[in-house]
């Protein structure tokens, strides 16, 4: 049964509103695209009044401002506390409008609220620096929070990028106006809604729902917001920083896509190499940024997993989301869909060799066939663009030398893996490689503790843990004179 849809206003200092203009869009099943549900379509109007709340409950005699940044951990806390206790509506809210299968959107909540308990225990560990400078003077330095924030949001992974998100900003004590992705407005709603439930002064999360040219342009230009946290395409990536550039120089994080290396060395295991490679790549259909999407094997055993990896393709149960054996579900919408699609025939004219899938699955929802192509090389389309979908490319090479040069031929630089039982091996590739996060015999492990984010275009700036919530601070330096040297 479809989960109930509670809430499709705006929230504006803790209160449901409509759009000024009265607009409202629609929003999706991609399963069987269906219409779930209206949701009110927030545009300048509307971003001015969410950023007018912010601001205010960013004041420095707000309730907010003046709060204990233990007080700041409690809340946080028991937010989680909140989202664990709605753990299964949420993964079904997740599973209906991004088509993320239910037992995966269940694992993704719960990791959420792990990185949520984490940040609830840093809030009063941001700490500044004494410094022993020069003079009669004693100096120091504060970590303020940088003020109010907008938090722009893809389709991919709603539930826990808001939360992931939104929780560093509240931790270093910002003010947040989220922009959720026009694809998936309904998980934000529903966690603005807990935070409210948690005791959150009013003003300190707002959501506008509402496309990128509209709400999410008047939040990048806007000259009172002061940091723009973005997840999602390079091109958008570039326009938030020139669009902070043309506004008040706002500060900028972006987590942006990635081509991330795989590579299977000739003495990994072979079946847990497979499996890992096949997560890597097929885990939400494919629309992951960290996707192992340029998976090298090393030529002695490349045959044997080739043929092990088509193998696990062909096995790999597609289906509705929420049926409890289905392992991959829907692409987002046809859009993304066709630009897949468009890709394996790409693969396919540039001589690549198509080993299984290729297809779409039906003609009703956005389903395509888990792909896999073999005899990939460099040059190929897919071995540059990211795909985001299920298409696994898979590239031969003989030594280490070679393929660490090979991984980093690419613009981009989010994460890397590797299978070796040599640590050597792995500890040259994990130094050399350009990529923000490196997994050795193991791949899409993310942790709360870890930060995370890119290299070159794969993004600007951390996330998540103490390194993710200084970049929602500004360094104050204090200098203090002093009639004598101490
Ligand atoms: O992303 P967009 P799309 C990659 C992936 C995918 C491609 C396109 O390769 O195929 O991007 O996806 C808002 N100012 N990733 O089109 O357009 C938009 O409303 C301000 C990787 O969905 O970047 C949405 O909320 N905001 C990725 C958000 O930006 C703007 C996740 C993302 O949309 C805007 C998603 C503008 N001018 C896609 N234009 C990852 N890193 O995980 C759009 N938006």
């Amino acid at each position: 049964m479809a989960p109930e849809i509670k809430y499709t206003k705006l929230f504006i200092d803790n209160e449901w509103v409509d759009a000024k203009s009265g607009k409202t869009f629609e929003t999706y099943n991609p399963h069987d695209e269906s219409v779930i549900a209206r949701v009110a379509e927030g545009d300048k109007e509307d971003v001015d009044l969410a950023v007018a709340a912010a601001k205010r409950a960013f004041h420095r005699n707000s309730e907010w401002r003046l709060m204990d940044a233990s007080k700041r951990g409690e809340m946080l806390r028991k937010f989680s506390d909140l989202v664990e206790r709605d753990l299964d509506y949420l993964a079904e809210l997740e599973s209906y409008n991004n088509g993320m299968v239910l037992k995966y959107s269940k694992v993704f909540v719960g990791g959420a609220i792990n990185i949520a308990r984490h940040l609830a225990g840093c809030t009063d560990k941001i700490t500044g620096q004494t410094i022993p400078a020069d003079g009669e003077v004693f100096s120091y330095t504060l970590r303020q929070p940088v003020g109010v924030c907008a938090i722009i949001l893809p389709w991919n992974g709603p539930i826990y990028l808001f939360i992931s998100k939104v929780c560093t900003a509240l931790a270093a004590g910002c003010t947040v106006v989220v922009k959720p992705a026009e694809q998936t407005p309904l998980s934000a709603l529903a966690l603005a809604a807990l935070f409210a439930e948690a005791g959150l002064p009013k003003g300190v999360v707002n959501i506008i729902n509402g496309f990128g040219p509209g709400a999410g342009t008047s939040l990048t230009h806007h000259s009172d917001v002061a940091k723009v946290s973005f997840t999602g395409s390079v091109e958008v990536g570039k326009l938030i920083q020139i669009a902070s550039g043309e506004s008040n120089l706002k500060r900028v994080t972006l987590e942006l896509g990635g081509k991330s290396p795989l590579i299977i060395m000739n003495d990994a295991d072979l079946k847990t190499a497979v499996q890992f490679a096949a997560h890597g790549i097929f885990f939400h259909q494919g629309q992951v940024c960290i996707a192992a999407s340029r998976l090298f094997v090393q030529s002695g055993i490349y045959d044997k997993f080739v043929e092990a990896a088509v193998e696990h393709a062909k096995g790999i149960k597609v289906g509705n989301p929420t049926d409890p054996d289905t392992e991959n579900g829907p692409q987002i919408d046809a859009a993304m869909m066709n630009t897949i699609l468009g890709y394996i025939e790409k693969g396919k004219c540039e001589g690549a060799k198509l080993l299984c899938g290729g297809n779409r699955i039906g003609t009703t929802g956005y389903y395509i066939q888990p792909t896999v192509f073999g005899d990939v090389t460099d040059n190929m389309t897919i071995a540059k663009e990211e795909i985001f979908g299920p298409v696994q490319s898979i590239l031969k090479f003989d030594t280490l030398e070679e393929v660490i040069e090979r991984a980093n031929a690419s613009n981009y630089g989010l994460a890397a893996g590797i299978f070796t039982t040599d640590l050597n091996t792995a500890m040259q590739f994990s130094k050399h490689v350009e990529a923000g996060t490196v997994w050795i015999n193991t791949y899409l492990q993310l942790t709360p503790q870890n930060p995370f984010g890119g290299f070159k275009e794969s993004g600007i700036g951390r996330e998540n843990s103490l390194e993710g919530i200084r970049e929602f601070t500004e360094t104050k330096t204090i200098v203090l004179a002093l009639p004598k040297k101490v």
